[in-house]
């Protein structure tokens, strides 16, 4: 594994350059998924000197049905919770980083765009647009002290940054009050000197000062303990791009211009009343995403003005379409995706690769499989190279059928301090973290 611990193919995991253009199921004995499963089975026995005292399901406890689902731990009164930060190397210092400064802002794309995700071969990494970086760190009720940065102190450069915003994850019938961590990053140059765990620690205190004690966050890696882990697909729209930038290979026995007929698309999205969402629509996507999301396990508790924010079009960041009935007008269906491009490394003709993944998708009168193919049809108009999409919801449903290829990376979902009794399967997740 390189220094991040992550495989390719998932969003914490990034493109994935094994797929083939001929997309095949992955053969559960191939010599990959054998040394996957040979890390992972290391990574159970492996001590994790930080997250053994940290309150997430213990590796020893897997399995242990008697322990209760819910908190871990109670919170502990406020007035008990740490007034300062945590003491950083003497080098360092704590930063809040504003998102609303152009200054700012720019730091921490920098330094995400230099020193994020990157697959195992460090082919490819994040590239997360500073337009997104603002949608994804402010939405309803969003806290500037959980925008946390690492400074030298001398220099006054950004090394490091972790975030939370808060949301409501409703686990079976229980809404909790959360918080959802992204975008740990330390500077290349100062990995493996235990910043994370602090950092982890001042986010865990930020977090708690707002009277809030539990988290939700995914990794490429495995830690104590996934609540479920999730598998990346791709389907191709531009596959000779994909090819000459080693994201996929040609299949066997294929040739490039079969290659790219195989994921040709219709110009135009087949669905009649498929149509970008609006404003107006904020109302009924509400109530179709709440009802369709209450079938999962665990799922966000969204309101409308949750779905205004994370689910109204935003130019380059999210896109959504729904399904207006020609007849009576209700609107029956709804999907959308998020743009999260990757830098190309090294590649003499491309730098960036155009990647839309998918969002929320609710069907009801249009089948997933039609809604999902009008949904590509729109994402490759808008000139993206590959559509990726999790294994959770009912995405099984369309994946081998609308030609997605299994990714060779995995993507690790977590709660902190809330235990679930046992592993979920893919499908029974109804939350998407970006
Ligand atoms: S996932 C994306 C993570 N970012 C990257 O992969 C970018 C590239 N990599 C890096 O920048 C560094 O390698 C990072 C680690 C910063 C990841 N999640 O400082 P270290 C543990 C949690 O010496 P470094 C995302 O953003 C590791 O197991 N823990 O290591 C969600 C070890 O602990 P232990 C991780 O490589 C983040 C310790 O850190 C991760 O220099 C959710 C080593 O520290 C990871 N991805 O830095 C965070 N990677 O010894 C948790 C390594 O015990 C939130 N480690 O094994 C928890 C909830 C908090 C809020 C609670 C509120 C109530």
């Amino acid at each position: 594994m390189t220094d991040n611990n992550s495989p390719p193919g998932s969003p914490k995991v990034n493109p994935d350059h094994n797929s083939e253009a001929n997309p095949l199921p992955k053969d559960d004995s191939s010599l990959e998924n054998i040394v996957r499963r040979f890390q992972d089975s290391m990574s159970l026995a492996k001590k994790h000197k930080f997250w053994e005292t940290q309150p997430v399901g213990q590796f020893k406890d897997a399995g242990d049905t008697s322990l209760p689902e819910g908190p871990i731990e109670p919170p502990t009164p406020l007035s008990e919770v740490k007034q300062e930060p945590y003491n950083l190397p003497s080098p360092y210092e704590w930063t809040t980083c504003d998102m609303d400064s152009e200054e700012t802002c720019n730091e921490v794309y920098n330094l995400l765009k230099n020193n994020y995700v990157e697959d195992d071969e460090n082919m490819f990494r994040f590239n997360y647009s500073k337009e997104f970086l603002r949608w994804a760190l402010r939405p309803p009720g969003y806290y500037k002290s959980w925008h946390i940065g690492v400074r030298a102190k001398t220099s006054k450069k950004l090394v490091a940054f972790i975030t939370g915003v808060p949301a409501r994850i409703r686990v079976r019938d229980e809404v909790v009050k959360m918080a959802e961590i992204n975008f740990l990053c330390v500077h290349k140059k100062l990995r493996s000197k235990r910043l994370a765990p602090v950092m982890i620690k001042e986010v865990t205190r930020r977090v708690h000062l707002e009277n809030i004690w539990q988290a939700a966050y995914t990794a490429g890696v495995v830690l104590p303990t996934p609540i479920t882990t999730c598998q990346y697909w791709h389907r191709s729209l531009n596959p000779k791009k994909l090819i000459d930038v080693g994201f996929s290979r040609l299949g066997p026995r294929m040739t490039m211009s079969r290659t790219i007929k195989l994921y040709k698309l219709p110009d135009q999205p087949a669905t009649p009343g498929f149509r970008k969402m609006e404003l107006r629509d904020v109302p009924a996507v509400t109530w179709l995403l709440r009802n369709y999301l209450s079938q999962f396990v665990v799922s966000p508790d969204f309101d409308e003005n949750d779905v205004e924010h994370w689910l109204l079009p935003t130019e380059d960041v999210v896109d959504s379409y729904l399904v207006e009935s020609p007849k009576t007008h209700d609107i029956t269906d709804f999907c959308s995706f998020y743009t999260l491009p990757s830098s190309i490394l090294g590649n003499q003709n491309y730098s960036i690769l155009k990647a839309a993944y998918s969002y929320y998708n609710v069907s009801t009168k249009t089948p997933l499989l039609q809604l999902m193919n009008d949904a590509l049809i729109v994402a490759k108009k808008k000139d993206f190279d590959v559509f990726n999409a999790l294994d959770v919801m009912h995405n099984e449903s369309f994946l081998k059928e609308l030609k997605f290829g299994p990714g060779d990376g995995q993507l690790h979902y977590y709660l902190y301090n809330y235990r679930i009794r046992n592993a979920l399967r893919t499908s029974e997740l109804g939350l998407v973290l970006l």
